[in-house]
């Protein structure tokens, strides 16, 4: 049996964003398409808490084959059987054992102030020896390689300890809007569909089959598709005819077909020096002409001086070699990234 899973679709109204609930519509219709009666959703299904919910009750009522799965998340904690309801609904509002297929789910409404480990204890005592999954809403400690921009601080933490401890076959959370697996056997399922300019790039959801305990990543197909480009320019004879190059390999690499490029919503910006802002600013409309720009503001030039120091461009190119030959890989994280130790770099050197 396969199992559908979602989470952070942040529900509003279908007037302020029918992108989010045609996304959500979508995942159910693929669904029902193979063959899928469940839908789990792993926290933050709503944006924030009403007092009625019934554009999705409504919804759900559309896909009867289907039954919902509800964890609260961090943006709906309030949420229950009392204020959203309906034949194929079920909010789950406290810790949960709940077999679907042949797999073995743990369900862990999101709880402020609690860890994960906390958020499990009331149920510990039934995990037994059968394989189990988990599904929550919070941070993963020990791998937040994308933490949450627009949240900071921590929300129901998962560590490494609680893995070691509890011994989850999988683990499936919600919170951290960029899909990912920070380590083998944990999973962001990740919005599905972009919430702002950061949500960058095609979204999906998990098909999740109970048969073999594998899962796979199926595309969501949005109304909406962000990207965000920055370019780094460094004054040169041929530096528009580079900028051209670079515009072409990074669209190239948005993996997305001719005819999804309406869907597109850019923002472009450009760092560093060049001979010619105007013509540099041709190049990146020109290589952007397809697309529109997100909130209409074209490519952001604040970052891009002029230079047309000969002397100063030999100098430049030289530090620029000498950096990238640095070794990079000793980093953690915390320093800065290589292009902006360029950009310093340049900065000296231009002494502007
Ligand atoms: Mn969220």
């Amino acid at each position: 049996m396969k199992i559908a899973l979602t989470a952070d679709v942040h529900l509003t109204t279908r007037a302020k964003n029918p992108e989010r609930y045609n996304a959500l519509e979508n995942i159910c219709e693929q669904s029902v398409a193979r063959n899928v009666e469940h839908l789990i959703i792993a926290g933050d299904l709503f944006d924030q808490e009403t007092g009625n919910y019934s554009e999705f009750e409504s919804l759900c009522g559309a896909y009867s084959k289907l039954q919902f799965h509800i964890i609260p998340g961090n943006h709906d904690p309030g949420i229950s059987s009392k204020n959203v309801t309906g034949k194929n609904i079920r909010v789950y509002t406290h810790p949960i054992f709940q077999e679907v297929g042949s797999a073995r789910f743990l369900l862990v409404p999101y709880e402020e102030g609690k860890s994960m480990g906390e958020g499990v204890a009331s149920v510990r005592n039934m995990i037994g020896g059968e394989p189990w999954i988990l599904i929550g809403h919070g941070d993963f400690y020990g791998g937040v390689t994308h933490p949450n921009p627009l949240e900071p601080g921590t929300y129901m933490p998962l560590s490494k300890s609680d893995l070691e401890r509890l011994e989850p076959q999988t683990v499936f959370l919600g919170h951290i809007h960029v899909p990912h697996d920070p380590v083998s056997n944990v999973h962001y399922v990740g919005s599905p569909s972009g919430l702002d300019i950061t949500e960058t790039g095609r979204r999906s959801f998990l098909c999740y089959d109970t048969s073999n305990g594998t899962h796979e990543r199926v595309g969501v197909e949005t109304d909406v598709l962000y990207f965000q480009e920055t370019f780094f320019v460094i004054p040169s004879d041929d530096e528009l005819e580079t900028l051209k190059g670079q515009i072409a390999a990074q669209i190239a690499g948005w993996d997305i077909e001719t005819a999804d490029y309406p869907k597109v919503q850019v923002r472009v910006g450009v760092q560093g020096y060049t001979k010619d802002r105007g013509a540099l600013l041709q190049t990146l409309e020109e290589g952007f002409s397809d697309f529109s720009y997100y909130e209409d503001q074209g490519p952001n030039m604040a970052n891009l001086s002029f230079s047309d120091n000969d002397q100063l461009e030999v100098i430049a190119n030289r530090t620029l070699e000498l950096i990238e030959e640095l070794d990079w890989a000793w980093r953690d994280g915390r320093e800065p990234e290589k292009e902006q130790v360029k950009l310093a770099a340049l900065s000296v050197i231009y002494q502007d």
